[in-house]
C-alpha cells in the first residue's frame, strides 16, 4: 500500500457519523500514514465520533464549534501540544436551516442567511488564521464545496451561495497563503447521502438525475472523494492551489 501521507501530522473537522464525508478523508488519510485529530461539534456526536476514531491507528477527538472563538483556540493549542506543528486541514462543515433547503430561495431571513454564511464559508477563515502558525513547513488545505455555488441546483438556495463564497475564500487564502508554502483548494464532490444531505428537500432525486446524467453514469462514494483528498493533501498535489477539483463522476462537464 501507498504510505503518500506518511509521517504528516493532520487535523480534520466535521465528522458527524460513519456516512460523513469527513470520516472517509479521516480513514484514508490515517491509511495513508496520517497522524490525526478529528473534531466533531457537540456532544450530540461525541460519542459515536470517539468510538470511530479509536478504530484509526493515532487519531486523537476533540470537540469543536467552528461558531466558537474559544473552541478555536482550544483547537490550536490541542493540535500544538499532540503535534508541535500541522501538515494538513480539511474543513468538511456546512450549516443551513432545514427550511431554507425548499421553496424560494428569496424567502431566507437574515439571520439564518448570517448564520449558514459564517459556518460553511467563514470558519474556513477563522480557523485558518488561528491555525496558521503552526504550519511550520508548509501545508495543505482543503474544503468541500458543491456546483450549486456556480449553478442554479434547485432547493440548494442559501446553500448555494454559501459555498460561492466558500469557493472565493479559497482562491483569497490560496493568494494569501501561496508565499508559505500552504495550498488551498476544494473538492467539489457529486451528491452523497449524509446526515447534511437528508437536509435537501428531493435529495434523492438529484442522486437519480446525477447518476444518469453523469458521463460516469453513476453516483459518487464517500471513498472517491476521500481518495482525491489525500492527493490534496499529500505532495503529489505540490503544484496545485485555488482551484476546485471536481469528483462528481463528471456531471460538471454537462449542461443538464
Ligand atoms: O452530497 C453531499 N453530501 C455533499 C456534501 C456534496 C458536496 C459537498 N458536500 C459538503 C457539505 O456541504 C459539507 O461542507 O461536504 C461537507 C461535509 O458534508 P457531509 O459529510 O455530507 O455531511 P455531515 O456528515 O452531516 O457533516 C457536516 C457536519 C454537520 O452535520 P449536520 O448534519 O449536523 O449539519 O458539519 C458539522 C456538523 O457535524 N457542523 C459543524 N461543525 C462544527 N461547528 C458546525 C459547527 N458550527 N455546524 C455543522
Amino acid at each position: 500500500m501507498t504510505r503518500e501521507l506518511e509521517g504528516k501530522r493532520g487535523c480534520i473537522l466535521g465528522v458527524a457519523n460513519k456516512w460523513s464525508i469527513a470520516w472517509a478523508i479521516a480513514r484514508a488519510a490515517a491509511g495513508a500514514g496520517a497522524r490525526l485529530l478529528v473534531t466533531y461539534q457537540n456532544e450530540r456526536f461525541g460519542k459515536q465520533v470517539r468510538k470511530l476514531a479509536a478504530q484509526l491507528p493515532h487519531a486523537d477527538t476533540l470537540e469543536c464549534d467552528v461558531s466558537r472563538p474559544d473552541h478555536l483556540v482550544q483547537l490550536r493549542e490541542s493540535l500544538a501540544a499532540r503535534f508541535n506543528g500541522l501538515d494538513f486541514l480539511v474543513h468538511s462543515i456546512a450549516f443551513a436551516a432545514k427550511e431554507d433547503l425548499s421553496g424560494p430561495f428569496y424567502q431566507v431571513p437574515r439571520e439564518r442567511f448570517l448564520q449558514c454564511l459564517d459556518i460553511s464559508a467563514y470558519s474556513l477563515v477563522a480557523v485558518t488564521r488561528e491555525l496558521l502558525p503552526l504550519f511550520d513547513q508548509g501545508g495543505s488545505i482543503m474544503a468541500m464545496t458543491y456546483l450549486g455555488g456556480e449553478r442554479v441546483v434547485p432547493n440548494y438556495n442559501v446553500m448555494g451561495v454559501a459555498k460561492a463564497a466558500l469557493d472565493a475564500v479559497v482562491r483569497y487564502l490560496a493568494y494569501d497563503l501561496g508565499p508559505r508554502g500552504v495550498r488551498v483548494n476544494a473538492v467539489s464532490a457529486g451528491p452523497i447521502k449524509t446526515l447534511a444531505a437528508a437536509g435537501i428537500s428531493r435529495f434523492q432525486q438529484m442522486l437519480d438525475h446525477h447518476r444518469e446524467m453523469s458521463p460516469l453514469r453513476r453516483n459518487i462514494t464517500q471513498e472517491d472523494v476521500a481518495r482525491a483528498a489525500v492527493f490534496l493533501l499529500s505532495d503529489a498535489s505540490a503544484g496545485v492551489t485555488g482551484t476546485v477539483l471536481y469528483v462528481d463522476a463528471g456531471y460538471h462537464a454537462m449542461a443538464v
